[in-house]
Parts: C-alpha cells; structure tokens; sequence
C-alpha cells in the first residue's frame, strides 16, 4: 500500500578513526550507494573525548567504556547523513554485528566484516532509531568549533 517514498528517513553513518586511519572510507561510500542510499551531507572531523562521552553515554560505566572513548577519540573520523527508504534500519542491518571479528564468520558481506577489526575496532556506527538520528544529525553537524592541530585547522567536536 505504501510507497517507498513513505518511509524515507535519514541516518548518521560514522566511519570510525580505525577505518579512516586504514583508507577505507571511500570504498565504505562506495558500498553505501550501491546499496541505494544518498549521501545528503558530508564532514571529516575529530571528535573530542568528552563529545564520545555524551554521544555514547548509554554506556557510561560499561567496562569497555573508555576504550571506546579512547579509540574514537584517536582520530579522523567521517560523518555521513544517509537517506534511503528505512534508511535507520536498512544501515544498521548492512553494518553487520558489532564485533567485527565475528562477522566476518556469520556476516562476511557486512561492513563490519569487510572494513572492520575486532569488537571494539569496527569501522562504523549507525543510529538506533529516527528520533536517535535526528538527534546525532544534530549533535555532529551543528555543534563543533575549529580547532589547529598540528598547524592545521580541524573541525573538532566538543
Ligand atoms: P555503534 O553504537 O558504534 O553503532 O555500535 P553498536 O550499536 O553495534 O554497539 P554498542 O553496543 O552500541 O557499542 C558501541 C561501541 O563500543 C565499542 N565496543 N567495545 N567489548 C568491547 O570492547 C566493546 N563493546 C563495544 C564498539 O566500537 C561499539 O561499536
Ligand atoms: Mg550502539
């Protein structure tokens, strides 16, 4: 009954420091429009530790809490807000299980298995839901200063 234009949504995409690091975005944005979405906005930035600490805090006090911190913190990371019908969904499920390691035995076309390391180094991240989305759009894409780094000016999330 309902269109695919009926359920078109938007999503951030964050192709993590290990993957950046490793020259594996373009091929990720490669994957990501063959697989139907458009790539509406685009941003290269480094994110903060204390952005990681609100952008994840539902894991706040999780053993692997500051690794996580401190791995997403380690380095370039690329923004990407993607629209597709079930855009949510439809990049969660292509970006494979968390653990990279173990997808590549259950899910080897995923983009965990293909781009990714282990359980904590796994390429990617996708919002959870459209009223996550909408809310991690927002916090990457309309909060962040420039910061000099190194001599060059970086976007860096606070
Ligand atoms: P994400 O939020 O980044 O899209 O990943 P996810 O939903 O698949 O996994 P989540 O449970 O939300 O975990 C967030 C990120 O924390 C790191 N992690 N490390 N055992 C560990 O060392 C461990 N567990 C999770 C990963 O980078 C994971 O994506
Ligand atoms: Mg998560």
């Amino acid at each position: 009954p309902s269109g695919a234009s009926a359920t078109l949504q938007r999503t951030l995409a964050l192709v993590k420091p290990d993957a950046v690091l490793s020259g594996h975005a373009a091929n990720i944005k490669v994957d990501i429009e063959a697989a139907g979405f458009r790539i509406i906005s685009e941003r290269e930035l480094r994110l903060s530790p204390e952005f990681v600490k609100r952008f994840y805090a539902e894991h706040a006090g999780r053993h692997f809490f500051e690794g996580l911190v401190d791995f997403m913190s380690s380095g370039q990371t690329l923004a990407l807000v993607l629209e597709r019908h079930d855009a949510v969904a439809a990049w969660r499920a292509m970006m494979g299980p968390t653990d990279s390691a173990a997808a590549r035995g259950t899910f080897p076309d995923s983009m965990r298995a293909k781009y990714g390391t282990d359980g904590r180094r796994n390429a990617v991240h996708g919002s959870e839901s459209v009223d996550r989305a909408r809310e991690e759009i927002r916090m990457v894409f309309e909060e962040f200063t420039e910061e000099s780094i190194n001599g060059q000016i970086t976007n860096v999330l606070v």
